[in-house]
């Protein structure tokens, strides 16, 4: 017959964990944040919506929050910079996407230019995305 040989309890170890009053929460650079499109493409005509992504690179994880304040559309990948069209936002969506309406008047590249603030940081994040609109 066998005797169990264990003779003490763990206890009370944990009590100090949950003192951290103080947490030092490390700060995300503003270049670790950047815009992704969600769909590459797009079929030309009016009224396409458009979503885009926000993550951290550094998580991976989206970033909801953001302000957008500055967004171009253009035709610029094509040499057409001069051929924009208007953009507008669109509310909801899942945390972390944002979503614009715009009329892809012409099939070919359009570059998406997006400016916006994040929470808690500072600067700006300034991205750049090639949206496809398809014939
Ligand atoms: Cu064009």
């Amino acid at each position: 017959m066998k005797t169990s040989r264990y003779s003490c309890a763990l206890q009370a170890a944990f009590i100090g964990i949950a003192v951290t009053g103080s947490v030092t929460i490390a700060r995300a650079d503003i270049k670790d944040y950047e815009f992704q499109l969600v769909d590459q493409s797009v079929q030309a005509g009016p009224d396409k919506t458009i979503t885009v992504r926000l993550v951290s690179k550094s998580t991976g994880k989206p970033v909801p929050g953001a302000v957008i304040f500055a967004t171009r559309l253009d035709m610029a990948p094509d040499g057409m910079q001069e051929m924009a069209t208007k953009i507008a936002p669109v509310p909801g969506g899942e945390p972390g996407t944002y979503k614009f309406k715009a009329t892809f008047g012409m099939a070919g590249r359009w570059q998406l230019s997006l400016g916006a603030k994040v929470q808690g940081e500072t600067g700006t994040v300034d991205n750049k995305l090639v949206i496809t609109a398809q014939k």
